[in-house]
């Protein structure tokens, strides 16, 4: 099954999907991760995100593996830099920091991962990834070098969106951070939806199925939820239920 062949299904028909977050630095108790596991599987979430800003440990194929053994929901890389490629995934997201001007991010790593992600089955889904500001420096602003957009600055936004499109990037990431204090408002995403037809996806601060349910709202294809189940795994049932509960109303409709 290919991953952006389903976001681009549901998206056509207005559907959407959620992805968990596991950041393997996060994930050295194999207890927990079997839990965060079993819990995304009860929930039947639609993909994992592995993958992390800094990834001090050895274990990103260790997580993969404890995932793959115990569910089938896809496990797709969402990696920080060119180290992160995991043959043993189903996808990767490319990602190309288009809201910064590290020319590492926007092409660097990739020349250096390009001919490693060949040599493997995964599924390479080409994203334009958008960093929003989320009101104090994250991990991924910090480590990327980058300026995050303004989360005022909705033209900018778009626009940026919209150059990655134009580009040929096959889906666009906005993504405040994870642990952001401030989740991307519901203007913004709303403004970046009209600006590209390519399924969009939207993460970083969603802890509270209120917010998860604005992102969608607003026009979010998929919604990307990490260090929130940490502090409250019953999260994920609220919001599974709102997915739930938005994608039968659609089926209904039909
Ligand atoms: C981070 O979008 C993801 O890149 C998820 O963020 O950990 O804040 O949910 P959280």
């Amino acid at each position: 099954m290919s991953v952006l062949k389903t976001l681009r299904d549901r998206h056509a028909l207005g559907k959407k999907s959620i992805a968990v977050l596991v950041d393997p630095d996060k994930a050295e108790d194999p207890a927990r991760l079997l839990q965060l596991v079993n819990l995304a599987s009860e929930n039947c979430i639609d993909f994992f995100f592995v993958g992390g800003s800094l990834v001090t440990t050895s274990n990103l194929a260790e997580v993969v593996k404890v995932i793959k053994e115990n569910v089938t929901i896809p496990v797709v890389l969402f990696p920080g830099n060119s180290m992160q490629v995991e043959p043993t995934a189903d996808a990767l997201l490319f990602l190309s920091l288009i809201s910064g001007r590290n020319p590492e991010l926007l092409i660097g790593q990739h020349v250096v991962a390009a001919p490693i992600i060949r040599n493997t089955k995964l599924e390479v889904i080409p994203t334009g990834y958008v960093l929003i500001n989320s009101g104090r420096i994250t991990s991924v602003a910090y480590i990327s070098n980058t300026t995050p957009i303004p989360d005022d600055k909705y033209s900018l936004a778009a626009c940026t969106a919209l150059a990655g499109e134009m580009l040929g990037l096959q889906s666009i990431y906005l993504d405040a951070g994870s642990g952001a204090e401030k989740e991307i408002s519901a203007k913004m995403i709303a403004t970046v939806r009209k600006s590209v037809s390519v399924p969009l996806i939207v993460g970083g601060g969603i802890n509270t199925s209120q917010k998860a349910f604005n992102a969608l709202e607003a026009g979010a294809d998929m919604i990307v939820i990490g260090n929130a189940l940490e502090k409250n795994p019953n999260l994920l049932m609220e919001i599974s239920d709102k997915v739930y509960e938005w994608n039968q109303s659609i089926e209904a409709g039909k």
